[in-house]
């Protein structure tokens, strides 16, 4: 049995010893054999990676934007020259297919730092005349953000997160979900390489306890944090002690509407990217997808026919697989307690509905494609994010019955709209309470387009030219040009 190979934290640079030895075992998802061990950041990693944060920023802070965006399209050009490497570490890691990997995970964590390395030279502040006097604005960084990642695109998440940070002149302490360390591992060595300073990037390891001490931290301006609500909502009360800025992009339960008009082939492959694509891991998917009622034959019978007969599900290296692991056996089971709620409660099911052993991957944690039919808009799988591939078909009679019932959550992360009319299409949408939303489309996320929650589905964006104002701060120099009046 060969030693498993051990993984360090990045400060500075390099990879630096926690004095502890204490590890934690990162599974592949599609084998749950352990790929790896990993060292727990611990009270002395962490301030080392506070002092070089400090110490980066001191530099990074100090080149002009030009300087720095030079030196992210450099990691771009990394990334992109690494993307297969880079995607394969992503499946290990996931239990996602390669025909993805090699696609999107890398393709579009490069495409965010590309969109802000090219917008920092134009950050600006303005100058206003006051009479004789006149004041200016200065766009000044905010100094040390922390990054805490989800699962599911460990690598995408880290560079969606570095990227405006960095570009607006502010260093990093990344932290990746403990299930997927790799890829933020990858991405630190590129920076390096790419001649980021040392600290301008610095990744920690660890669980929950880890990411909780980013938030509590004094030398920490603000956290970026994806993942599940519920610590959504802890992380932001935990950041409120030090008054830290906040992003949060969090989970979703979000509608996909199918009206009678639809091209019924397009609507499918929508509600099975919605649901299905990244083994269904995705926060923005379609889970709840309401078909009109005249639609809804030939809708399901089509969408039964290409679920049953165009899954590939199996070892997510080989490059027929279009349909991965989930990313542990807990995460497995889950999903598989919801189903069989899904079916206490009454829904059909009308395909899937178990766990999966295929022939190349005996012993990875799949679940099957599912889906639901006559699900009613209080059962649990049709309220809960269940991050599995499951799906809910409802039916609905009209535009404003459907809208009422697509916006009945507390969530509002995404929504789709499939009708060949283009009025209802955007009255429709305009009147959904999500803050991603696709016309005929599904899950496309460009650099340039903002993506963002509304609701407890999360606050600020990432990507988008809008996101470069949550990492700067404004001062205001106001300048006399006479002398001071004064009553004293
Ligand atoms: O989240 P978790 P997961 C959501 C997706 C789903 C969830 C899945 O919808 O709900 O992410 O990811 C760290 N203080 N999105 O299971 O468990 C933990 O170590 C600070 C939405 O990873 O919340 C991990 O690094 N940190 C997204 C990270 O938080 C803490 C797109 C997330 O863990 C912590 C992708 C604490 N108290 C997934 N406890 C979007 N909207 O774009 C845990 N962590």
């Amino acid at each position: 049995m060969s030693a498993l190979v051990t993984y360090q934290n990045y400060v500075h640079g390099q990879y630096i010893s926690n004095g502890s030895g204490e590890t934690f075992e990162v599974i592949n998802p599609a084998t749950g054999s352990v790929s790896y061990l990993v060292e727990v950041a611990t009270d002395a990693v962490k301030q080392a990676a506070i002092d070089s944060a400090k110490a980066g920023f001191a530099v990074w802070s100090k080149m002009t934007p030009m300087e720095r965006s030079r030196i992210l399209l450099k990691a771009v050009a990394l990334l992109r020259e690494h993307n297969d490497e880079l995607a394969a570490g992503e499946v290990l890691d996931t239990g996602k297919p390669w025909q993805e990997a090699s696609v999107v995970d890398i393709v579009t964590g490069a495409d965010s730092i590309e969109f802000f390395a090219g917008l920092a030279p134009s950050i600006e502040g303005n100058q206003q005349p006051v009479g004789e006097d006149f004041y200016y604005t200065r766009r000044e960084p905010l100094g040390i953000c922390a990054g805490i990642g989800a699962w599911n695109y460990p690598l995408q998440i880290a560079c969606w997160k570095a990227a405006p940070a960095l570009a607006c002149g502010n260093v990093m302490i990344f932290k990746p979900s403990e299930e997927t360390p790799r890829g933020a591992m990858r991405l630190a060595e590129i920076f390096t390489q790419a001649g980021v300073p040392d600290g301008v990037f610095n990744v920690v390891q660890g669980d929950g306890r880890v990411g909780a001490w980013l938030t509590t931290n004094d030398d920490i301006a603000k956290v970026s944090f994806t993942g599940e609500v519920g610590t959504g909502t802890k992380v932001m009360a935990a950041a409120s002690s030090t008054l830290k800025e906040v992003t949060m992009e969090l989970g979703g339960k979000s509608p996909l509407i199918i009206f009678n008009d639809a091209d019924v082939d397009n609507a499918v492959s929508a509600a099975m990217l919605a649901n299905f694509y990244t083994q269904g891991e995705v926060c923005t998917n379609g889970t709840r997808v309401f078909v009109q009622k005249d639609m809804y034959p030939q809708f399901i019978e089509r969408l039964k026919q290409r679920t049953e007969n165009n899954i590939v599900c199996g070892d997510p290296m080989d490059a027929e697989t279009n349909f991965g692991a989930l990313i542990s056996r807990s995460h497995q089971q889950k999903v598989l307690e919801y189903i069989a709620i899904g079916q206490k409660e009454g829904a059909t099911l009308l395909t899937g509905g178990t766990a999966l052993q295929p022939e190349n991957a005996p012993h990875g944690f799949f679940v099957a494609p599912t889906i639901f039919t006559d699900c009613t808009d209080d059962m649990t799988i049709a309220k809960e994010e269940i991050f599995g591939p499951v799906m809910s078909v409802f039916t609905f009679e009209d535009e404003q019955e459907v809208i009422q019932r697509a916006n009945n959550t507390h969530l509002g992360l995404a929504a789709g709209v499939f009708t060949q009319d283009i009025t209802r299409a955007h009255r429709v949408i305009h009147q959904l309470e999500a803050g991603i939303c696709w016309i005929n489309a599904y899950g496309a996320s460009p650099a340039e387009m903002p993506v963002g929650g509304y609701k407890m589905s999360g606050i600020g964006r990432e990507n988008g030219n809008e996101t470069l104002k949550a990492y700067t701060q404004i001062k205001a120099v106001y300048v006399g040009m006479q002398p001071l009046e004064s009553p004293f």
